[in-house]
């Protein structure tokens, strides 16, 4: 099997580009690197492989298929989308996927800083009603469009997909609000082949995040 992609053993960075993938009935191997228990929590297995890749950035997620050797989730996401005609096919889609793209990283920042961080449970209320007003923008600015993009399925649906997801499991009923995001939501899980990607044994459905993260994690 040449694609292979590599990560943590959690769903983290890299789910939006597994589910890309399968969405696009590509084999691959999926390396997973484990992390050693607390408290020291053992990156040897990743630090073993991280110099021996041929990546110019050694990091993970990384995807490599021959020649093509990459790391930066977005850098293999917008390589994926060209490969797999899921990138934007206009200008029109293109100034909404990047602004799209900057919201979802901004939104993931404060999501996984929330996960990590030792206050959790003192940062959570405000996360709640700060999250919620992002929403409602994401909300207006999905409309009634089937997709992030528009019309058209592209990368950026996945990486939506993964936040609300990871979002709507951190607070319960958060999309209940938002009746176009709900929709979108359970839409892409319900593609056929990320639906049976899904339900299969080869996708992680937790932890979304490292085991010394507060949330999401153990
Ligand atoms: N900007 C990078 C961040 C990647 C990153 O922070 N990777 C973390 C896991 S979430 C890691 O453990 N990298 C391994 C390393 O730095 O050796 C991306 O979007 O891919």
């Amino acid at each position: 099997m040449a694609v292979k992609t590599g990560y943590w053993n959690i769903r983290g960075y890299v789910q939006p580009i597994r589910l890309l993938l399968a969405h696009a009935g590509v084999e691959y191997e999926d390396k997973r690197y484990n992390v050693g228990p607390a408290p020291d929590y053992d990156r040897s297995e990743w630090f073993n492989d991280k110099f021996n890749l041929g990546l110019d950035f050694p990091n993970c997620p990384y995807y490599i298929d021959g020649d093509v050797k990459l790391s930066q989730t977005f850098a293999i996401l917008k390589y994926l989308g060209r490969k797999h005609n899921m990138a934007a096919k206009n200008e029109e889609e293109q100034i909404r996927m990047d602004l799209i793209e900057a919201e979802a990283i901004d939104m993931r920042t404060k999501w996984s800083t929330l996960c990590y961080i030792d206050d959790f449970e003192k940062m959570k209320p405000d996360y709640i009603k700060n999250v919620a007003v992002k929403l409602k923008q994401v909300s207006t600015f999905l409309g009634s469009h089937p997709y992030f993009a528009g019309q058209n399925i592209t990368y950026m649906d996945f990486v939506m997909y993964e936040l609300l997801d990871q979002n709507s499991q951190l607070i319960p009923g958060l999309l209940d609000e938002f009746p176009n995001l709900k929709e979108f939501h359970a839409g892409i899980g319900a593609l056929e082949k990320v639906a049976a990607y899904l339900s299969s044994d080869k996708c992680i459905k937790y932890p979304f995040n490292g085991p010394m993260a507060q949330w999401g994690g153990k």
